[in-house]
């Protein structure tokens, strides 16, 4: 059944196929009123893919959540219409964890023990050697780990379901070379289906993306992708947010603007249903057993820090669409929130601060309990804002916040030791820090090593001083970040040319040091970086595998 307006209809005459050779637009046949209902029927079928990760078994994390992008943008294009399925093969196909190389099984929580127990010791050194990411030659060649279900799983799974489109996202840039592999099997397995890829790697890469699929895939929607992917299904040319291949030329339409918060549809937590998310979860603080789901109220940020690829303004979700959101998911049995929000605080003129007030009491009010994973910046952080979490924590009944991030990030390039001189700067909001902590919310930051400009001297400096915030009682755990510069990012403009390799996909994962800095090479970036988990973990004996690499509790007996 056609489902637009004669009014709609009129505004979206259907273009012609101008897309090169693969006849790649619906509307050369089908459309609203087509002969071929079949083959409409089929178009109106799309599947959305979370594609398997590989990772690097020395430096990297494995962790995944909710695939927020295709979740967001699978429920608005089923509420056009369209029969959506999601695929989240990463954690679909958890517990399958394989040597990329050889295939042969990965016995993840084995490994993690071992390489724990050898750091702690061993020097850097000893474990550059025992655990290497570089060949004899001196050319980068890690042991890659693939996570998911496998590909003929996934080719499986989608045949049942025989849609006309398949959209891949690719949110990171260590994600490319998994999500190349798939495309180019299920260009082989679905040769008439229109593939899509989307995502912040995607948007940042269109054209390497475009080149590395061989073909395989036939568009790049850039950035918010809702409006893009519905024009494409409904066999318009958008005007903007398009990348594609015209005879052998990269033809580009501009990225889109901000997220469409006013027109968007709530989550549907019954695209989901059928995925089920570890628990604890693998990629945040534990929910104590209860059920959770990452979740943003608001996007984007003003802040511009050089190494982030958050280029959108801030904005947020109206309160009634909070309230909306907040129902649904009680009704379907979430109990904690995962907030991945930009900048939770964030807006140039604090109209962040107000909404996230209201947030928390939201969050009360419909007792869900919360957390934060996406950041509260420390430099706003204030005391109103600990007052607001504190009163509603002090409150009955179930709805408080368990967990904060609140990270030290880097605002120029030239910041070279950044916590030392941010906790310096701030000793008001350390109090503050404390007074979460004490109040039994767990409290946690990051420090990013391997800047352009940082010699090792810097990095240590801000070793000692997350040493410090540790022991002084500040916060409970400093997750290590290994700078990765990524594209789309100041860091990238300036400094790509220090990369190691730029096809070193997996080091681009912000936990995987892939470069030099300029003032230490690319040894001494890794040796410092192991340098931070070995003195900082004895400090934090207690943090688990979620965003870290090296986590003392995986140490059976303890640390
Ligand atoms: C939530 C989040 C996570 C969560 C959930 C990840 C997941 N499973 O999806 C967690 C914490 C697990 C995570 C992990 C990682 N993340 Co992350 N993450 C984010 C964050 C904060 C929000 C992404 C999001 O969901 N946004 C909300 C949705 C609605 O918006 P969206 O993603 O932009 O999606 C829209 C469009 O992009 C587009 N779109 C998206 N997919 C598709 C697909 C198709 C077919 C189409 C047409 C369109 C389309 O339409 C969507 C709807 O409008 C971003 C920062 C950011 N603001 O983007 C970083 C970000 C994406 N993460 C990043 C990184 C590096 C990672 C990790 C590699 C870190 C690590 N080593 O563990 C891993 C990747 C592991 C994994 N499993 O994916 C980087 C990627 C940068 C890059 N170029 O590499 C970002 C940009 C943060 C940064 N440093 O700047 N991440
Ligand atoms: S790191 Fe955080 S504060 Fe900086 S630009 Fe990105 S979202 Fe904003």
């Amino acid at each position: 059944m056609c489902t637009k307006t004669v009014a709609e209809q009129m505004a979206a005459p259907p273009a012609r196929n101008s897309f090169g050779n693969r006849e790649l637009l619906a509307t050369d046949s089908p459309g609203c009123g087509s002969a071929s209902s079949k083959r409409s029927e089929k178009e109106k079928r799309v599947v959305l893919v979370k594609p398997p990760l590989y990772t690097c078994s020395t430096f990297a994390p494995i962790r995944s959540a909710q695939p927020l992008g295709i979740w967001q943008l699978g429920s608005y294009l089923q509420a056009k219409g369209y029969e959506i399925r999601i695929m989240d093969s990463v954690i679909e196909g958890w517990e399958n964890k394989t040597y990329l190389e050889s295939g042969a099984p990965f016995d993840f929580r084995s490994f993690l023990e071992e390489k724990v127990r050898f750091l702690r010791s061993n020097t850097p050194e000893a474990f550059m050697k025992k655990y290497p990411v570089t060949g004899q030659d001196g050319n980068i060649r890690r042991t890659l780990v693939r996570t998911g279900l496998s590909a003929d799983e996934i080719i499986e799974r989608i045949r049942d379901f025989n849609p006309g489109w398949i959209g891949i996202s690719i949110i990171a840039t260590c994600e490319h070379r998994g999500a190349m592999d798939l495309a180019k099997r299920l260009r082989h397995e679905f040769p008439d289906a229109k593939i899509v890829a989307g995502g912040q790697h995607a948007t940042a890469m269109a054209k390497t993306v475009l080149r590395d699929s061989e073909g395989s895939i036939d568009f790049v929607v850039k950035g918010k992708g809702e409006l893009a992917f519905e024009a494409l299904l409904e066999g318009r040319k958008p005007d903007r947010s398009l990348a594609y291949m015209k005879n052998g030329e990269f033809v580009e339409q501009g990225a889109s603007g901000p997220a469409l918060l006013e027109d968007m549809p709530l989550l549907d937590p019954g695209l989901l249903s059928h995925v089920h998310y570890p628990l604890p979860a693998t990629h945040s603080f534990g929910t104590h057993g209860r059920k959770y789901s990452d979740w943003m109220a608001s996007f984007g940020c003003h802040r511009r820090c050089p190494f982030c690829c958050n280029q959108q303004p801030y904005r947020h979700f109206s309160l009634a669409h909070v309230e909306a959101q907040l129902k649904l998911f009680r009704e379907h049995g979430y109990e904690e929130l995962v907030l991945q929000d930009d900048s939770l605080l964030g807006g140039p003129r604090n109209d962040g601060k107000e909404f996230f007030l209201e947030l928390v009491k939201l969050f009360k009010k419909y007792g869900m309990f919360w957390h934060d994973n996406g950041g509260v910046e420390f430099e706003r952080l204030d005391e109103s804002v600990v007052d607001a979490i504190l009163k509603e924590n002090g409150k009955p009944g179930p709805g408080n916040c368990t967990a904060l991030y609140v990270p030290f990030n880097p605002r120029y390039v030239e910041d070279l030791r950044v916590v030392e001189t941010q906790a310096g700067e701030r000793p008001k909001t350390l109090k503050l820090l404390k007074r979460l902590k004490d109040s039994g919310i767990y409290t946690f930051s990051s420090g990013i090593w391997g800047r352009a400009g940082q010699s090792v001297e810097d990095m240590r400096a801000d070793i000692r001083s997350c040493e410090e915030l540790l022991s002084g009682g500040f916060l409970d755990q400093v997750i290590i970040f290994g700078l990765s510069y990524l594209p789309g990012t100041k860091y990238w403009e300036m400094f790509r040319h220090l990369i190691v390799d730029p096809a070193d996909w997996e080091g681009f994962s912000i936990f995987v040091p892939h470069a030099s800095t300029g003032q230490a090479d690319f040894d001494e970036v890794n040796k410092t970086v192991l340098e931070a988990y070995r003195r900082l973990n004895v400090l934090q004996p207690h943090v688990g595998p979620w965003a870290y690499a090296f986590p003392p509790s995986a140490i059976r007996g303890g640390y």
